[in-house]
């Protein structure tokens, strides 16, 4: 893939930072499959393995009083923006210190505090709720931005055009971010997405651009520069970022040769893998040797057993609160 983008050049703490990020998004998700695959964890999860360039680039660009909204494949996202690993374990885990009080799972984890408006399992469901959040922001004043997490899937949903129409008329703070990693559940978005993606947005008058969403650095600099006009009144964006999930659409599907080649799984993981692309970066230009990314994949390696032991001996919540914080 070869797609010529702006690119700021950004310095080694942000560059250490955002590889510290991405490995911490990686090893959860290691241990999220471990737990479904010794049936620790309750119900099933889709993993974000392969796309950590893009929620870490995103969030990178972000301040605390920003806004996100995700989707079922979410952990990254809400890790990105700053969620601790131990209520999320524990959420996953349904115990009572989990972000949810552990009634949400892996598919519903929020975080007002870190600017997570929470993921969705609906496709195409927090679309809404982003563009209703830079409506919010607007209305009230502030410069804060809302950035909305989906896979090209949603694409398919007619919401999805009724809040670009919106957004573009009251030329609202927020930046629609794709990710398209191929495949939506088990069918390849090509028999699914007719036409051109990006011509989709521009057809409401919103800016939209593309970037190689395993480079995270390209994906920061693009964040950055449609975040930054975004809150200075510049309107709504669209970002197409190209990526790929290494595992399958969820931790079940492990299977997956009548949809996908093994080729085509091994050539991203060895050619475009996000942490692999920005560590040998950060070799290149001297700003880290590997002894520092070692370093930093111990220090995360050590935050992931620490939480997951929390939320391991973590109680459940009392059963006299089954009904309490749940919707029907
Ligand atoms: C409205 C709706 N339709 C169908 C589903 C079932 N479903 C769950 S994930 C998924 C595919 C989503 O693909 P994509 O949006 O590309 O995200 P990805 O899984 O690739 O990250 C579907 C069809 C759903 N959750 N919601």
């Amino acid at each position: 893939m070869s797609i010529t983008a702006p690119r700021t050049e950004i310095g080694a703490e942000l560059a250490l930072e955002m590889y510290r990020r991405m490995t911490l998004i990686r090893l959860f998700e290691e241990q999220a499959n471990d737990l479904y695959r010794s049936a620790k964890m309750p119900g099933l999860t889709h993993l974000y393995i392969g796309e950590e360039g893009v929620a870490v680039g995103v969030c990178s660009a972000l301040r605390r009083d920003d806004w996100i909204t995700s989707t079922h494949r979410g952990h990254g996202h809400c890790l990105a923006k700053g969620a601790e690993v131990g209520r999320m374990f524990a959420e996953l885990l349904g115990k009572e210190a989990g972000y949810c009080r552990g009634k949400g799972g892996s598919m519903h984890i929020a975080d007002h505090e870190n600017g997570n408006l929470g993921a969705n399992a609906i496709v195409g469901g927090s679309t809404g709720i982003a563009t209703g959040a830079a409506l919010s922001a607007q209305r009230r004043g502030t410069d804060e931005v809302a950035i909305c997490f989906f896979g090209e899937g949603a694409l398919g949903q007619g919401i999805l055009y009724e809040v670009m129409n919106m957004a573009s008329l009251w030329r609202l703070p927020v930046v629609y971010v794709c990710e398209n990693n191929l495949y939506n559940e088990y069918t390849h978005y090509l028999e699914a997405t007719a036409g051109d993606i990006l011509g989709r947005p521009r057809a409401f008058g919103i800016e939209a651009r593309e970037v190689d969403g395993q480079d995270v650095r390209a994906v920061y600099a693009q964040a950055a520069e449609l975040v930054e006009r975004a809150r200075n009144g510049g309107g709504p964006a669209f970002l197409l970022c190209h990526t790929y999930r290494y595992h399958g659409h969820h931790v079940g599907d492990v299977d997956r040769a009548y949809y996908r080649s093994k080729d085509e799984e091994e050539l991203w993981r060895s050619s475009r893998d996000p942490l692999a692309l920005l560590g040998t970066w950060l070799e290149e230009q001297k700003l880290a040797a590997p002894e520092d990314l070692k370093r930093l994949e111990d220090e995360a390696r050590a935050e992931i057993e620490t939480g997951l032991a929390f939320a391991l001996e973590a109680p459940f919540p009392d059963p006299s609160e089954v009904t309490e914080d749940v919707f029907a």
